[in-house]
């Protein structure tokens, strides 16, 4: 039995895989794919940020050695400093999750 974050890095090694396969190089995103990856999974993530500007400079900056595609590295990269900016939206929304699976947690 995987733990929760064993299966949380599993689930983003799939995702990656998932998007970048579509043009045949499993090992990177191609501008075309992220811009895909973006909108199917990010799309209500980025409607809610409190900070688009911070989040506009994320997305485009995936890309750091500029070789025109993302590869695994980068995309956890971007990953994880999403992830600190939306810690809140994150919180607030367990917080309905945990409300509504076992009622008024006080
Ligand atoms: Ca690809
Ligand atoms: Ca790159």
């Amino acid at each position: 039995m995987s733990g929760k974050l064993e299966s949380a890095m599993s689930s983003l090694v799939e995702l990656f895989e998932c998007y970048a396969l579509k043009d045949g190089d499993r090992l990177h995103l191609s501008r075309r794919e992220m811009s895909n990856m973006f909108h199917e999974e990010l799309g209500d993530l980025i409607k809610r940020s409190k900070d688009p500007q911070k989040t506009a400079e994320i997305l485009t900056n995936m890309d750091q050695n500029l070789d025109g595609q993302v590869d695994f590295e980068e995309f956890i990269s971007m990953v994880t400093k999403f992830t600190m900016c939306s810690f809140d939206y994150f919180t607030m929304d367990r917080t309905v999750v945990y409300t509504s699976r076992c009622g008024n947690p006080w």
